[in-house]
């Protein structure tokens, strides 16, 4: 991937028919978080988003409420920049098509392609569907009905300027082959070459002002119209219009156009040949992400099952949600969108692990120093290791992101965190507390040690959550404006905040919630129990093992990871019955050659040794939860063997799985399995 030291990025211009709901709200808190990310890397960004304000829909919208279109749009814009504004979005220019430098522009590009006789008209017959704004072939309907939103079309003839876009078809095929990144991710490129393996027609670019007039009009024909979708696609060169970097350098083109997969074709086809007809530079990436989902179902506007990011920004923050949309979804793929999910991430993720290493380093600071922690440099192991672990995470996170793997960037933080929280335990700095003086140069090291790490991982957490990781690196006495990403980069000559709770747990109240603060569960400090992380997978695939009868091959997905696992499950279950399975694994078993396949982690399964196994069944939770005993102590040890996971034995008891004969849980519930108490889990 090109990797420019610019970085002008937009969102869609979204339809002012509507409010902003959460799927408009993904997409641009995606397209911040990757220019905060490019900024932090020293680029020199811009960022454009704005409102797509002409054509029927609105008119529609307007209306409906009886006031004119462009009140309506004055009215809807507002919505869209204060919902920007809540969500601590970082926009350049916030375009909306009604400005009148943009319709300017927008007549000077028809103007063009006219004296450039790519414009020619025709009277036309065709299936018209008001929904989607476009004519349809008659082969293209579907029941004879829009073939995308479904509702009635009908035939109108009318005469209508059109765009020779047919005569580009060979060289965008040309150039989406010659350019592999140009439209990400890859399934979607193909998905574009397939559709242009048909002959690709004209694009009609005109409606007649009697049939629609809110709209730009054409300067060659003033009883009509510009298609919306022209319109719309030329904000993102006329919003930079004679706009430069502070280099000199100018903003057009885009280095990256984000948009959801419903708008690809007019992005991937449309878009690139009116400007190669104009002879204008192309956007250097489309990248087409997935739908939020509920249940199975696309969000959206014409099914009335949307999301209020509202609600769940005033109940949860906008940083912890902001949090959960670039986590959650991969880019690229569908996600689905639950509170359960949601707070699920809040508490494992962010109160775990996030939000304890700062509230343990500003407690003990506060008891043992002078609130001022003194740079050292790192000589023990555990001090290089984390030194090492913070400066590889920084280059991790910043590859991923230019590869777009936001939620596996996010996950490459949350080691270097966790891996804090780690230290802490086997350095027991509350122990030097309470050694007084003679204890303070160590309790100095290992709280410097540990804060250095957390500010790095803060700091790299920033484009995500802006305004937790500000109150985050002021309790560390810095703040982002001098933060460097480099260890050490900061000397901690302010004073440590007090008392800062980042991220509180969420109760979770229904009846049948987790309890999960009960205090009754807990195994004490050092219990072999706290060294084993069990995560939620599904099985994706199943295969059988090339070399060993009693095996499968499992591919497994953990929310934002694949793994492959071998499970000796052959005997008990057919790969029908796994395929699409949830299970609980040991996930930080040490990898093992298993005859020639790695096996990543191991499927817990109950059963009597010899006898029938069953994987078990970790309920509601969804892949990537974490499973734990709650309010026991928690500190994973990486590449656990199984003699060390063997120590801490799990049994069946009341049908769910238990340690100690205290259940496991995970956020949605305790780890099921149906076998008589006292069978072995392992
Ligand atoms: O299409 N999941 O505007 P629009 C994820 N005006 N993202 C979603 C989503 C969902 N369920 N629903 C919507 C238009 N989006 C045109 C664009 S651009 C020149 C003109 C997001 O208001 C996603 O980015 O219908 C999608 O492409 C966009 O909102 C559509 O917004």
């Amino acid at each position: 991937m090109s990797q420019p030291s610019r970085f002008y990025v937009t969102t869609p211009i979204y339809y002012v028919n509507d409010q902003p709901h959460i799927g408009h709200t993904y997409t641009t808190v995606l397209a911040d978080v990757l220019t905060r990310f490019h900024k932090l890397a020293g680029e020199a960004t811009f960022f454009l988003t704005g409102t797509d304000e002409h054509g029927q829909k609105v008119q529609q919208a307007a209306d409906k409420s009886g006031v004119s279109p462009q009140a309506h749009a004055d009215k809807y814009a507002e919505r869209f920049k204060d919902a920007w504004k809540q969500m601590n979005i970082g926009y350049d220019k916030f375009i909306r098509t009604t400005d009148p430098a943009h319709i300017a522009f927008v007549q000077g590009i028809f103007t063009k392609l006219w004296d450039k006789g790519l414009i020619y008209e025709e009277e036309y017959e065709g299936w018209y569907s008001t929904s989607e704004e476009r004519f349809f072939a008659e082969d293209e309907l579907v029941d004879g009905k829009d073939p995308i939103s479904g509702r009635p079309v009908e035939k109108i003839r009318e005469k209508n300027y059109f765009f020779k876009m047919s005569s580009f078809q060979a060289w965008l095929i040309g150039h989406i082959e010659a350019n592999p990144d140009f439209i990400l991710p890859d399934f979607r490129r193909n998905e574009v070459l397939g559709f242009l393996r048909q002959p690709l027609k004209d694009l009609c670019i005109s409606r007649p002002k009697s049939r629609l007039s809110w709209g730009v009009t054409l300067p060659f024909a003033p009883d009509f119209v510009a298609y919306v979708w022209v319109d719309a696609l030329f904000n993102y060169q006329s919003a930079v219009d004679g706009k430069t970097f502070p280099g000199g350098e100018a903003v057009w083109p885009a280095d990256y156009h984000i948009l959801g997969k419903d708008i690809l074709t007019t992005h991937a086809v449309y878009w690139p040949t009116l400007l190669k007809a104009i002879d204008a530079p192309l956007p250097k990436h489309l990248l087409a992400h997935g739908w939020w989902l509920m249940g199975n179902a696309r969000m959206s506007k014409t099914t009335g099952n949307v999301v209020d990011p509202w609600g769940m920004k005033e109940k949860y923050g906008v940083d912890a949600l902001r949090y959960f949309l670039i986590r959650e979804m991969v880019v690229g793929q569908d996600a689905s969108f639950t509170e359960t999910a949601l707070i699920g991430r809040i508490n494992s993720d962010l109160a775990n692990d996030v939000g304890n290493g700062l509230s343990r380093i500003l407690k003990l600071a506060a008891t043992g120093l002078e609130s001022r922690l003194q740079p050292v440099a790192a000589e023990g192991d555990e001090e290089k290791a984390l030194v090492q672990g913070a400066t590889d995470a920084v280059t991790s996170v910043l590859d991923k992101v230019k590869s777009l793997k936001l939620s596996f960037a996010i996950e490459d933080v949350l080691q270097l965190i966790r891996s804090v929280n780690r230290y802490l335990e086997v350095k027991a700095p509350w122990k030097l507390a309470k050694e007084g003086d003679a204890g303070k140069a160590k309790l100095n090291a290992v709280l410097y040690h540990a804060a250095e790490a957390l500010r790095i991982g803060f700091s790299l957490l920033h484009p995500v959550m802006p305004a937790k990781m500000e109150e985050a690196l002021t309790a560390l006495g810095t703040a982002p404006s001098h933060t460097g990403l480099r260890w050490g980069a900061w000397d901690y000559s302010l004073p440590l905040g007090q008392g800062v709770n980042l991220f509180p747990r969420i109760q979770v109240e229904a009846s049948d919630a987790p309890p999960v603060a009960k205090k009754s569960a807990a195994a004490p400090a050092g219990d072999p129990f706290s060294l084993v992380h069990l995560k939620v997978a599904v099985i994706n695939e199943v295969a059988d093992h090339p070399n060993a009868d009693a095996l499968y091959v499992l591919k497994i997905g953990l929310g934002t990871e694949a793994r492959t696992i071998c499970a000796g499950l052959k005997k008990h279950l057919t790969p029908a019955e796994l395929l699409g399975r949830k299970v609980v694994v040991v996930y930080n078993l040490k990898a093992a050659n298993l005859r020639g396949v790695e096996s990543q982690g191991m499927l817990l399964a109950a059963g009597p040794e010899g006898g029938k196994l069953s994987p078990v069944d970790p309920g509601e939770a969804v892949p990537g939860d974490d499973i734990k005993l709650p309010d026991s102590p928690f500190a994973p040890k990486p590449d656990l063997t199984l003699k060390e996971f063997d120590k801490a034995p799990l049994t069946v008891v009341n049908s769910q799985v238990a340690y100690k004969g205290k259940p496991l849980l995970s956020l949605q519930g305790p780890v099921l399995a149906t076998a008589p108490d006292g069978t072995p889990v392992h």
